[in-house]
C-alpha cells in the first residue's frame, strides 16, 4: 500500500474534486453563511434543490458570533419561534421583556447543521468576486468564485464559475453580490440606497417584507435588503434574518419550480 501520505493527499483530492464538480452547477448558489443565509440553504435544499452556501471566512454564523456587543447571546420575538423549533435551537423566555434569548453559540452551529443534513454543501474560504449574467433582458445565471486566500494574498490569478438558477446575496451589511450587478452589469438599474440608523421594530418587519427577487435570477436576503433598499437596522434581534431566509426560500423554489428542471 501506498505511504500514509499519499494516501492522505489522494483521499483529500479525489474528494474535493468530486464535490467541486458538483458544486460547478447548481440549482441555487448563496453566497454568505450568516442567519439569513444558512436559513434559506436549509429550506431550499429539504425541498429538494442542489444548493451551496459560498462563505468567505473559515467558520459559520456571519454577525451572530459578536452576539450583543460581545455577550454571547442574541433575542428574538414570537414570530421566529417555529424557525428555531424546526433547527431545533433552544431559547429562554424573558417574561419582563417579553422577547426570547438564544445562545449565540447554539445559534451558529444548529443553523449550520441542520443546513448541511438537509444536503447543504457548506463551502468556506470561497469568496464570491463577481456574477454571470446573460442579456436580453438581464439576468444573473451563476457566480464567480475564487479562493479568500488568493484575494488576501494580493495575487493576481483568474477565479472559477458556479453557474446556478438562482443567486441568493446573503453577505449581510456589505450587499457584496448586489453592489457588484449595480456596477458591473449592463442593463440593470440597481441603486443600493445604503442601510440607515437603529428603528428595530421597523426594520424587523421591512426587511422580511421586502426580501425576495431583485431581477431575474437575483434574490436577496438579511441585511442585504436594508442595504439595498435603505431601511433601518435592528442591532441583535435576529427574528427578521431568519424570517428573511425562509422567505427567500419560498421565492426562490415558487420561481424555480422543481428541483434541476
Ligand atoms: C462570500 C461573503 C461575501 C462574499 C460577505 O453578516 P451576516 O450575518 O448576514 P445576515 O444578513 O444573514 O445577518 C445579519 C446579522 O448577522 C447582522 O449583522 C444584524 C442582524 N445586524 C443588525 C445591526 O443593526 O447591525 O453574514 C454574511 C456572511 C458573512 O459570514 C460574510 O463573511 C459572508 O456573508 N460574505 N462570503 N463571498 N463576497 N461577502
Amino acid at each position: 500500500m501506498a505511504r500514509l501520505e499519499q494516501r492522505i493527499s489522494r483521499a483529500i483530492w479525489r474528494s474535493a474534486a468530486r464535490d467541486w464538480l458538483e458544486l460547478s452547477d447548481l440549482d441555487v448558489a448563496i453566497v454568505g453563511a450568516g442567519p439569513s443565509g444558512m436559513t434559506a440553504a436549509r429550506y431550499l435544499a429539504e425541498r429538494g434543490f442542489r444548493v451551496a452556501v459560498f462563505e468567505r471566512r473559515l467558520s459559520f454564523g456571519g454577525g451572530i458570533g459578536g452576539g450583543g456587543m460581545l455577550l454571547h447571546k442574541v433575542v428574538v420575538d414570537e414570530s421566529a419561534l417555529r424557525i428555531l423549533e424546526d433547527f431545533n435551537i433552544g431559547y429562554s423566555r424573558d417574561d419582563e421583556e417579553g422577547l426570547y434569548v438564544v445562545d449565540a453559540s447554539e445559534l451558529m452551529a444548529k443553523l449550520a447543521a441542520g443546513a448541511i443534513d438537509s444536503g447543504v454543501r457548506m463551502v468556506h474560504g470561497v469568496h464570491v468576486e463577481d456574477v454571470i449574467y446573460r442579456d436580453g433582458p438581464p439576468r444573473i445565471e451563476g457566480v464567480v468564485v475564487q479562493w479568500s486566500a488568493v484575494l488576501l494574498s494580493g495575487l493576481h490569478v483568474d477565479p472559477l464559475f458556479v453557474t446556478s438558477r438562482a443567486v441568493v446575496d446573503a453577505t449581510g451589511h456589505e450587499a457584496g453580490v448586489l453592489s457588484i450587478v449595480a456596477r458591473k452589469v449592463p442593463g440593470v438599474r440597481l441603486q443600493l440606497e445604503g442601510e440607515k440608523s437603529a428603528y428595530a421594530e421597523l426594520s424587523e418587519k421591512l426587511v422580511v417584507e421586502r426580501t425576495g427577487r431583485v431581477m431575474p435570477g437575483l434574490y436577496v436576503a438579511g441585511m442585504a435588503v436594508a442595504a439595498l433598499y435603505g431601511l433601518p437596522r435592528m442591532g441583535p434581534i435576529f427574528s427578521s434574518m431568519l424570517l428573511s431566509g425562509k422567505k427567500v426560500a419560498e421565492a426562490v423554489a415558487a420561481d424555480l419550480g422543481s428541483p434541476g428542471s
